[in-house]
C-alpha cells in the first residue's frame, strides 16, 4: 500500500454541518443510519464527494431524500451528482442505512460487541467500520445519536453529551438519545450498551456547572469503582487549578470494557477503558495498578481539552494532543505524589520504551511525515518522546512563560483541528522567542548524544565544560543539525553542597559544540550534570566510580542521585558479564542510599532497582559489542545476589519494618513503603537461602492486599521456589473468575526465568482460561514473554522467535492491531550476534510472507527488516 503524506495534505472538499445517527443494535446485522447535513468547503478542492467507510454494508442512500446508488469500494464510495444525474449541490442532506457485525469484529476496532456488551473505538480511523463518513480530524459536527438495543440485556445505553430522551419501545426493546453540543471530530465518537452498573458522584465546575460523574462497570465489579472516580475527581479540581480549564458537559461518564487493544480512549463526554484501568480493590490490585489507574484517568479527562476541544488537523499532528497530555498527566501526578519520584519513573519509561524504539529500524520523528497505518504511530515516540518536547518548553520557559503560553493556545484555537506550527506560534507569541531551531525537535528523529569534557584551572578558579553533540542517523533522516538542548547542571564542591549561586543552572546547547566556564571556584567541582533530566539525550561522559557514589551520596538533585546509583549499576553489570566480580565499592554505596532515613523509601526503592536486561542489551551494544542476553541475565542475577548478600542486614530490616498499619490505602506514602518492602524482599529471594524463600512465603499466605501478594508470589515463582507451585495454585483458585487478576498469574509465570521457560508458556496457551482474542491475556501471556523474559525469548536457538512469530500470524488474522504492537518485540533485532540477527529476520520474513497480512503488521515487519 502507498503511504500518507504530510506534505498531501489537502483541506476537506466536504464539511459537516450536523450528524444524526441511529443505531439499531443486534448482535449480527446492526443497522446504522447516518443522516449528514454537508456543505461544500469554500476552501476545498470542489471534488465529489468521497466517504470512507470499511467492513460496510450499504442498505440505502440518498440525497435530499432522493435514492442514491453510489459507487463504493474496498475503501469507501463516490458520490459525483444526483440521482438524475445533476451536479451536488453545495449543501445537501446525505442519508445512508449501513449493516455491520459486531459479534465478529474481533479486531475491536469500530462497533464490536465485548462479553454482550456493544462498545466503539474510533480512533485512529475506526469510524468508517461503522458507517460511510469523511473520517479525518479536521471535519468537525454536532452529534445526535439514537441507540434502539434490546432493554434486558443491555439497559444502559450510552453516548457522547448529554441525555435528552428515553423510552421504552415494543417487543422488548428500549431507547435513548444523546445530544453533543460541542462540534468534534468522528474519532471522538462513542456508544456502549449493555448490562451496566453506574457508581454516581456529583462535580461542580469552578464555573459553577453542575456534572453528574459516572463509572460503570459489570454487574458485580462495583465495588472496585472508587478509585477512578476519586481520580477523576482529583484531575478535573488539577486542570482547573494548573490551567484554568474546568468541564463543558452536564455529565462525564467512564466505562469499563474487558476486550480493549489499549489502555483507554477519550471520547467526548463518554470515556471508555480498559476493564484493568479502571478496577481496583484492595484485594484486586497493586499500588502500581492504582497509580496507572490514576494517571491514564487523568490522561484521557485532560485530553478533553488537549485533543477534544483543540483537536489534530490529521494524524501526523498526533504529538499535538498526546505529549502535551502526556505532559500534563506527568505533571498531574508529580503534584499528587512525589515530583523526583515520578521523574525517575518517567525516565525509566522513556529509557526502556522510547530509546529503544529510537535507537532501531522504527525510529521515527515526534512528528512523522509518512505512514502507512497510522495505528502503528502510536509510539512512546509520540507519546512519550513527544510530552519531554513540552517538558523541554517548560524548562526554557518556566512556569509563567509555560502558562501564559498555553493560555494563548486555548484562546486561539479553541474548536478548531491544529498542527504543531500552530502550537509552535503560542510559545513564539507568548514569550518573544524564535523557535525555528527548536522545533527539529519535532522532526528530527533519533536520541540526542551529548558527549562533555571538562577542564579545570586552579589558576582563578577557573572550570570549563564543553559539550559536543550529535544524533546518530535514523531510517530516512542520514544526516542530523543540532537541536536547542537544555542541560540543567550544577557543581558541587568538596563536602556536596551547591556552588552555584541559583544551586541549579540551565545551559542552552544550540550549536555542535558549546563551551560554558565557570570563574572563580574555590575548587575543582563535581558537575551534576542534565539534572531532573532536562532534555531527552544520552549523555556520554568519562567518570569515575568514585563520582558517582559521590553522587549518589550528596547531589541536592534527587534525579541525578537516582541516575549516578542507575549508571553505576549498569557499569557494575557489565563489568560482572565480562567476568568481574561485583564490585564492593558499588554496594556499600548503594547500602548507604538504601538505609539513609532521610529519604523517601519511594525513592530508595527505585534506587534499589537493578536495571533490567534489555537495558543492559542495549547498553552493550552502545558500547561495541553484541549483546549475550543469556551473559546478561546471570550476570544481572549475580549482581542481584551479590547486593543481598552484602545488604542482606539492611534489607531484612527493611523488610521487617517497612510494614504499614491499618487497613490498605493506595496513598503514595504507604505505597512507596510497600515498595521499599517490597524490593527489599525481591533482593532477599534472589539471595535465595531456606529462610529467604519462607518470609516471601509467609507474606503471600498473610497478605490481605495485592500490593504484598503479587510481589511475594513474583519472587518465589522467579527463584523457582519450591513454594510457587503451591502459590500459584492457591492464586488461580481464588481469582480464576476475575480477568483483571489472572492476567497476572498469566504474566508472572510467562516471565519467570526458568530453563523450560518456553515449554511452561507454551503450556500456559493451553489452559482453559488463555483466550488469546482477548488482548489483555493475550498481552498477559504472549507479549509478557517476548517483553519481559529475555534470556528465554532470545534463547540461541530461535525457539522463542518462532513462538511468537507463531501467534503474531494467528492474531493477525483477527486483530491486526494487537499484532502490529506486539511485532515491536523484535526491533532490537540489530543489537545481538549474527546468529540471533538471522533467526530474527527468518521469522520476520515468515511473518512477511503470511497470506493476507494486515497493513498493520505488514507495515511493521518491513520497516524491521529495512
Ligand atoms: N487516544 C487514545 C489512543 C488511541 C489509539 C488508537 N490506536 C488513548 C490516549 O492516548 O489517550
Ligand atoms: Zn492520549
Amino acid at each position: 500500500p502507498a503511504p500518507v503524506r504530510l506534505a498531501d495534505y489537502r483541506p476537506p472538499a466536504w464539511l459537516i454541518e450536523s450528524v444524526r445517527l441511529t443505531f439499531d443494535l443486534r448482535p449480527r446485522g446492526t443497522r446504522v443510519t447516518a443522516r449528514l447535513a454537508l456543505r461544500r468547503n469554500p476552501d476545498g478542492d470542489g471534488g465529489p464527494l468521497r466517504l470512507d467507510g470499511r467492513n460496510l454494508r450499504l442498505v440505502a442512500a440518498s440525497v435530499d431524500g432522493a435514492p442514491v446508488s453510489p459507487e463504493t469500494d474496498a475503501e469507501g464510495l463516490t458520490l459525483s451528482g444526483t440521482a438524475s444525474g445533476a451536479a451536488l449541490p453545495d449543501a445537501f442532506v446525505w442519508e445512508a442505512v449501513t449493516e455491520i457485525d459486531p459479534e465478529d469484529n474481533k479486531a475491536l476496532e469500530g462497533l464490536y460487541l465485548s462479553r454482550g456488551m456493544f462498545c466503539t473505538q474510533c480512533e485512529a480511523q475506526g469510524f468508517r467500520k461503522i458507517t460511510f463518513f469523511p473520517d479525518r480530524p479536521d471535519v468537525m459536527a454536532m452529534y445526535e445519536v439514537r441507540i434502539e438495543a434490546d432493554a434486558g440485556s443491555c439497559p444502559a445505553l450510552l453516548s457522547n453529551g448529554d441525555l435528552i430522551e428515553s423510552g421504552a419501545l415494543p417487543k422488548g426493546r428500549h431507547y435513548a438519545v444523546w445530544r453533543d453540543p460541542h462540534p468534534k471530530p468522528c474519532y471522538l465518537f462513542a456508544l456502549v450498551a449493555g448490562d451496566l452498573r453506574e457508581t454516581r458522584a456529583d462535580f461542580t465546575t469552578v464555573e459553577g456547572r453542575q456534572v453528574r460523574l459516572g463509572v460503570w462497570v459489570r454487574p458485580g465489579d462495583e465495588g472496585r469503582t472508587a478509585y477512578a472516580m476519586d481520580s477523576l475527581i482529583r484531575s478535573m479540581r488539577w486542570d482547573e487549578r494548573a490551567y484554568g480549564r474546568a468541564y463543558d458537559l452536564d455529565v462525564f461518564n467512564i466505562v469499563a470494557v474487558d476486550d480493549f487493544n489499549m489502555g483507554a480512549m477519550e471520547n467526548k463526554g463518554l470515556n471508555i477503558f480498559n476493564a484493568k484501568y479502571v478496577l481496583a480493590s484492595p484485594e484486586t490490585a497493586t499500588d502500581a495498578d492504582y497509580a496507572r489507574i490514576e494517571s491514564i484517568v487523568a490522561h484521557e479527562y485532560f485530553h478533553n481539552w488537549t485533543g477534544n476541544r483543540i483537536t489534530c488537523r490529521d494524524w501526523f499532528q498526533l504529538c499535538l494532543k498526546e505529549g502535551l497530555t502526556v505532559f500534563r498527566d506527568q505533571q498531574f501526578t508529580a503534584d499528587e505524589r512525589s515530583a523526583p519520584v515520578k521523574r525517575i519513573e518517567d525516565v525509566v519509561t522513556l529509557r526502556a520504551r522510547q530509546f529503544r524504539e529510537d535507537g532501531g529500524p522504527l525510529a521515527h520523528p515526534v512528528r512523522p511525515e509518512e505512514y502507512i497505518e497510522i495505528n502503528n504511530f502510536y509510539t512512546a515516540t509520540i507519546y512519550e518522546k513527544g510530552a519531554e518536547v513540552i517538558g523541554m518548553l517548560h524548562t526554557l520557559f518556566g512556569p509563567e512563560g509555560y502558562r501564559k503560553a498555553l493560555d494563548l493556545y486555548f484562546e486561539r484555537h479553541d474548536g478548531q483541528a491544529c498542527a504543531i506550527e500552530d502550537f509552535r506560534r503560542c510559545f513564539e507569541d507568548a514569550t518573544g522567542r524564535d523557535l525555528t531551531q527548536f522545533a527539529r525537535w519535532w522532526s528530527q528523529a533519533g536520541t540526542p548524544e551529548v558527549g562533555v569534557e571538562e577542564s579545570w584551572q586552579e589558576d582563578g578558579g577557573r572550570y570549563a565544560l564543553i559539550f559536543r553533540q550529535s544524533t546518530p542517523p535514523t531510517p530516512g533522516q542520514p544526516d542530523k543539525a543540532p537541536l536547542v538542548i537544555p542541560v540543567a547542571l550544577g557543581l558541587l564542591g568538596a563536602n556536596g553542597d551547591d556552588l552555584l549561586p541559583e544551586g541549579t543552572r540551565i545551559v542552552e546547547l544550540t550549536e555542535a559544540e558549546t563551551a560554558v566556564t565557570f570563574e572563580g571556584l574555590p575548587a575543582r567541582p563535581v558537575p551534576s550534570l542534565l539534572r531532573g533530566f532536562s532534555a531527552p539525550v544520552r549523555l556520554i561522559r568519562e567518570t569515575s566510580d568514585a563520582e558517582r557514589a559521590f553522587l549518589m551520596a550528596h547531589d541536592s538533585d534527587a534525579f541525578n542521585r537516582w541516575e549516578a546509583g542507575r549508571a553505576y549499576a549498569v557499569d557494575v553489570a557489565l563489568r560482572m558479564a565480562g567476568g568481574a566480580d561485583a564490585d564492593p565499592a558499588f554496594l556499600d554505596a548503594l547500602d548507604a542510599l538504601a538505609s539513609d532515613e532521610s529519604l523517601d523509601p519511594a525513592f530508595r526503592a527505585l534506587a534499589l532497582e537493578t536495571p533490567g536486561e534489555d537495558e543492559l542489551a542495549r547498553e552493550t551494544f552502545a558500547r561495541g559489542t553484541p549483546a549475550d542476553p543469556q551473559a546478561l541475565h546471570a550476570a544481572r542475577d549475580a549482581l542481584r545476589r551479590a547486593a543481598a548478600g552484602r545488604m542482606g542486614d539492611a534489607l531484612e530490616r527493611l523488610h521487617r519494618e517497612m510494614t504499614v498499619p491499618g487497613p490498605y490505602s493506595p496513598d503514595a506514602a504507604a505505597a512507596g513503603r510497600r515498595a521499599l518492602r517490597n524490593r527489599a524482599l525481591g533482593l532477599l529471594v534472589a539471595r535465595g537461602a531456606p529462610d529467604d524463600l519462607a518470609r516471601a512465603a509467609g507474606q503471600f499466605e498473610r497478605a490481605d492486599n495485592m500490593s504484598d501478594a503479587f510481589p511475594a508470589l513474583a519472587a518465589l515463582v522467579h527463584a523457582d521456589a519450591p513454594q510457587a507451585a503451591a502459590a500459584l495454585a492457591a492464586f488461580h483458585d481464588r481469582w480464576r473468575d476475575d480477568p483483571v487478576v489472572m492476567d497476572k498469574w498469566f504474566a508472572v509465570q510467562a516471565t519467570a526465568p526458568a530453563d523450560d521457560a518456553l515449554g511452561r508458556v507454551r503450556a500456559l496457551t493451553e489452559h482453559p482460561l488463555f483466550d488469546w482474542l482477548n488482548p489483555n491475556r493475550f498481552r498477559s501471556l504472549v507479549g509478557a514473554f517476548a517483553a519481559g523474559n529475555p534470556s528465554a525469548f532470545h534463547a540461541a536457538d530461535g525457539a522463542g522467535y518462532a513462538f511468537l512469530a507463531d501467534w503474531l500470524i494467528r492474531l493477525d488474522a483477527k486483530n491486526p492491531q494487537t499484532t502490529a504492537r506486539m511485532a515491536g518485540a523484535f526491533e532490537t533485532w540489530g543489537i545481538y550476534d549474527a546468529g540471533r540477527q538471522r533467526l530474527i529476520r527468518d521469522q520476520l520474513e515468515r511473518i512477511a510472507a503470511a497470506p493476507g497480512l494486515s497493513r498493520d503488521t505488514g507495515e511493521m515487519v518491513s520497516r524491521m527488516l529495512g
